[in-house]
C-alpha cells in the first residue's frame, strides 16, 4: 500500500507553494484529520473548525453514516458514466426530488458546474418555451453575486480579482443591485427577452449579505409577473445551513409542516451543491419541474461523473442525517444564540462594527477598512485560540460551524472568539 510519508506543517506548506499553482491564500494551518465540529493539524492540535469548508461539511467531518455510504458504494461499483443505467442513480432521483418537492433534478458534481446547467436550463426554457427568439435571452444577475469560477460565470461577476485577464466573456447578462426590488422591476420592465433572475437567497461571498425581509418571496412575484424563472443558487445557503432546509425554503418536505421561518418561497430552479454530500464527495444538483426540465434531451447537457453511485449514495446519506439529527433546527437555534450573544458583546467593543448571517451562516464586520490586515491578524489568533476561521474582503470573518455543534460548544466557542478579540 502506498502510504505518503508524515511531513510537518512547514513542509506541508512549502510542498504546495513550491508544485501548487497559486490560486489560493489559505490560514497557515495544516489538517490532517476531522471529526464532527473538530479538525486537527499535523502536530496534533485540535480546532473548532469554523468554516466547514465553506458550509460543505454541515454535517459535520467524516459522518459515520456518509463514509460508510460511501465506502460500500466504492467497493461496490463507482462509476459507470450515464452511458449505462446504474442501480442506485434512480433511487437517489427519486429521494432527492421528493425531499424538495420537485419533478425532476439532473446531477452535477460542483456547484459552478451546476450553476451553468440552471443558466443552460433557463435559456434552453426561454427559447423552447417562453418563444424568445434564438440567442436574445438575457438572464438577470445581482452586484456582487458569486456563482463559481466557470468564463461564463465570472462574465457577470464583479470581482475585479477573479475577471482581470480571463476574457473575452459570455454575453446575455444584465446586472442589478442586490436586495432592491425597484432596480429588478424595472430591468423586467426593459427588457422583453429576459428568461431567468439568479439569486443567492443570501450573499456569502459579499461577505454574508442577509437581504430585507420579504425581498425573495417579492422577487419570486415579479418573477411570476412577467414570466420569467427563479433560479435558487443555494449552493451555499442551502442543506440546513441557515436554519431551514432551504433559505428559501417554502418547497421543501420538511417534517415542520407548521413551519412558519419567512421567506416562503419555491424557485423554478434549485441549485444545490456543498453539503449535497456533506462535503465527502463533490455532489451538485439542478431541480426544476417536467415543464421547465423537459427541455433537456439525450445529448444536450452531461458530464462522466455526475450521478454516479458513490455520489448517489453519498447524497441520500448526507440528505438522511439532516432530517435524522434535526440540523435545520439545531442551526436556527444555535444561530440565534450565536448572534445573540455576539451582538451583546459587540456594543461593548469597538472592534466589530455588525454581526449579521442566518442560522448558522454569520459574519462579524471588523470595524477597519478593506485593505486593513485586522481581520486576517484576528483570525490568525483565532486559530492559536483553537478556533478556525477565514477573512473575507478583508475586514468580515465568516463563522459557519458544522451544524452538528451542540449548545456547549459553541458557548465555548463564543468564549473563544471573545477572549481573541479582546487580545486586540
Ligand atoms: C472557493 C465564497 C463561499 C457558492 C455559490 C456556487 C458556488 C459557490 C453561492 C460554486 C462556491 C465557494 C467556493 C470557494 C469559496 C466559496 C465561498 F467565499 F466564495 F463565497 F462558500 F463562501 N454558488 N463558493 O458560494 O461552487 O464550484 O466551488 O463547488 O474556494 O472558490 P463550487
Amino acid at each position: 500500500m502506498a502510504i505518503l510519508e508524515q511531513v510537518t506543517s512547514q513542509e506541508a506548506i512549502d510542498l504546495e507553494n513550491k508544485h501548487g499553482a497559486h490560486n489560493y491564500h489559505p490560514l497557515p494551518v495544516v489538517l490532517n484529520r476531522g471529526e464532527g465540529v473538530y479538525v486537527w493539524d499535523v502536530e496534533g492540535k485540535k480546532y473548532y473548525d469554523f468554516l466547514s469548508a465553506y458550509s460543505a461539511v454541515n454535517q459535520g467531518h467524516c459522518h459515520p453514516k456518509i463514509v460508510n455510504a460511501m465506502v460500500h458504494q466504492a467497493k461496490t461499483l463507482s462509476l459507470t458514466s450515464r452511458a449505462f443505467f446504474n442501480d442506485v442513480l434512480g433511487s437517489y432521483e427519486k429521494y432527492v426530488t421528493e425531499y424538495f418537492n420537485f419533478d425532476k433534478v439532473l446531477p452535477m458534481n460542483t456547484g459552478a458546474e451546476a450553476v451553468e446547467t440552471a443558466l443552460k436550463l433557463c435559456r434552453k426554457w426561454a427559447y423552447e418555451v417562453k418563444g424568445i427568439e434564438e440567442n436574445k435571452a438575457e438572464i438577470i444577475v445581482c452586484e456582487n453575486n458569486f456563482h463559481g469560477r466557470t468564463t461564463t460565470i465570472i462574465s457577470f461577476s464583479n470581482d475585479p480579482v477573479a475577471r482581470k485577464n480571463f476574457g473575452p466573456f459570455t454575453n446575455g447578462f444584465i446586472k442589478i443591485e442586490y436586495d432592491n426590488l425597484l432596480a429588478l422591476r424595472e430591468a423586467l420592465e426593459n427588457n422583453k427577452n429576459v428568461a431567468g433572475f439568479l439569486v443567492e437567497p443570501i450573499q456569502g461571498e459579499a461577505g454574508v449579505y442577509v437581504p430585507s425581509e420579504g425581498y425573495l418571496s417579492s422577487a419570486k412575484a415579479l418573477c411570476e409577473e412577467f414570466g420569467v424563472l427563479f433560479i435558487a443558487d443555494e449552493v451555499q445557503t442551502g442543506i440546513a445551513r441557515t436554519g431551514r432546509l432551504l433559505a428559501t425554503c417554502g418547497n421543501c418536505s420538511c417534517e415542520d409542516k407548521n413551519c412558519s421561518k419567512t421567506p416562503n418561497v419555491k424557485p423554478d430552479i434549485l441549485i444545490l451543491g456543498k453539503a449535497l454530500s456533506g462535503g465527502a464527495y463533490p455532489v451538485s444538483a439542478v431541480l426544476a419541474n417536467n415543464d421547465i426540465m423537459n427541455v433537456i434531451k439525450p445529448g444536450n447537457h452531461g458530464s462522466t461523473f455526475g450521478g454516479n453511485p458513490i455520489a448517489a449514495s453519498v447524497a441520500i446519506a448526507a440528505l438522511e442525517v439532516v432530517r435524522e439529527e434535526n440540523l435545520a433546527d439545531n442551526a436556527y437555534r444555535l444561530g440565534k444564540i450565536f448572534r445573540d450573544e455576539l451582538s451583546l458583546f459587540a456594543k461593548e467593543n469597538h472592534l466589530i462594527k455588525t454581526v449579521r448571517g442566518k442560522g448558522l451562516l454569520n459574519a462579524i464586520l471588523i470595524n477597519d477598512t478593506e485593505e486593513s490586515s485586522t481581520a486576517w491578524d484576528i483570525c490568525i489568533k483565532l486559530r492559536d485560540n483553537g478556533l478556525l476561521a477565514k477573512p473575507t474582503h478583508g475586514n468580515i470573518i465568516r463563522f459557519a460551524p458544522p451544524l452538528v455543534m451542540k449548545e456547549d460548544e459553541l458557548m465555548e466557542c463564543i468564549s473563544i472568539i471573545k477572549k481573541t478579540i479582546l487580545e486586540f
